[in-house]
């Protein structure tokens, strides 16, 4: 389970840098610059966002590599790291061997901003095990995965307009704000293409004391083995998540299957309010969601009996699982064509498919 344990310290490590970002005033006003200054910079605002992604992407990218030599060329994820900084200038970001190296690289596509630079480079270097993770643990090392035989779908941060422009102190009714945001990472069998262990980590879960801390879930789902980090028992909630931009037919037939509707922001949020039994189901019909969004959570879900379908496919009486060839490209082709169907409880399925 070395891989599972790597995946769970790499998933905090990113989650550390979100909070970072939000809590400290210097990187935050990098974050939301546009917000006050309508003129100055357009493109700031969108490259500082998309710098936090491509950080967090490439830092996971980078640890994996140096516990699985070679694992890199099969992570991919929402990102990619050839960034250009507000000069125009074409830079790569890449982690390096010390935190000095991260921090003189970031300082190149920052403008020349140390101290953003040192305050990512020193959390992108720092040195945290299973132990500062809030999850449960695990004692199982028999699952034998050969890791040359699977791929990666990283997405960094989603939800990434909730990020970005939700309060810092939002804690209550969860529907949208920083409650939002997850980190997944999922792992995919390039043979059978199934999403077979995956790792959900909100860092904004809890807000105390002026302060944000984290969860961590993970479940996996491979061969004779079903375990998660998730104990609670699923029963019939008759609540169905749904984004706000859903077409009005499908909340009306919903509503008529007598399934009460709930909005939440994210997608990697909706299922996993299904995961933790707050919803039966999170339906979408159009192709909007992408590889990234959906196979950590599935894993999670396939690992307490549940799945993700495609839409489209469940209200033709076709059940077709959520798949991930290994040759979809980054963009378009990795996206979930024909919508999605994620459930934990099998009878929830038999709603839609008869
Ligand atoms: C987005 C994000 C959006 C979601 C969209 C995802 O990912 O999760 O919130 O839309 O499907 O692709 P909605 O909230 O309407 O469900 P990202 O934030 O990473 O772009
Ligand atoms: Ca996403």
């Amino acid at each position: 389970m070395d891989l599972l344990e790597t995946l769970i310290v790499l998933s905090e490590k990113a989650a550390r840098i979100a909070r970072l970002i939000r809590k400290d005033e210097h990187l935050f006003g990098l974050l939301v610059e546009q917000k006050d200054q309508d003129h100055a910079n357009p493109r700031f605002f969108q490259d500082f966002k998309t710098l936090a992604d491509v950080l967090i992407q490439q830092m996971i990218k980078h640890f994996l590599e140096l516990k699985f030599p070679g694992i890199a060329d099969r992570v991919r994820g929402e990102e990619n790291n050839t960034f250009c900084n507000t000069l125009g200038d074409k830079i790569t970001v890449d982690i390096k061997k010390t935190s000095e190296e991260t921090a003189d690289l970031l300082e190149n596509v920052l403008n020349g901003d140390k101290k953003a630079s040192l305050l990512l480079a020193e959390e992108v270097h720092r040195s945290i095990d299973m132990k500062d993770v809030n999850t449960k643990s695990f004692d199982d090392d028999t699952l034998e995965l050969d890791v040359n035989q699977i791929g990666i779908w990283i997405d960094p941060i989603d939800s990434t307009a909730e990020y970005i422009n939700a309060s810092s102190d939002n804690s209550g009714e969860r529907q949208s704000g920083l409650n939002c945001v997850t980190i997944l990472i999922g792992v995919y069998s390039i043979e059978s293409e199934e999403s077979i262990m995956g790792v959900i980590n909100q860092p904004f879960s809890n807000f105390e004391e002026n302060c944000w801390t984290g969860e961590c879930i993970w479940g996996v789902c491979f061969n004779s083995t079903s375990l998660s980090s998730l104990n609670i028992p699923a029963t019939r909630t008759h609540v169905a998540y749904l984004s706000s931009s859903e077409d009005e037919d499908v909340k009306l037939q919903l509503r008529n299957m007598g399934y009460t509707i709930k909005e939440a922001a994210g997608a990697g949020n909706k299922i996993l309010k299904v995961i933790k039994n707050q919803g039966d189901c999170y339906i979408l019909s159009k192709s909007t969601t992408f590889k990234w969004d959906t196979c950590g959570p599935q894993a999670i879900l396939r690992s307490l009996g549940g799945d993700i379908v495609t839409y489209t496919e469940a209200v033709c009486n076709r059940v077709i699982s959520v798949k991930y060839p290994h040759d979809v490209g980054c963009e378009k082709d990795a996206s979930n064509f024909g919508g999605l169907l994620a459930f934990r409880i099998t009878d929830v399925l038999d709603d839609f498919v008869r």
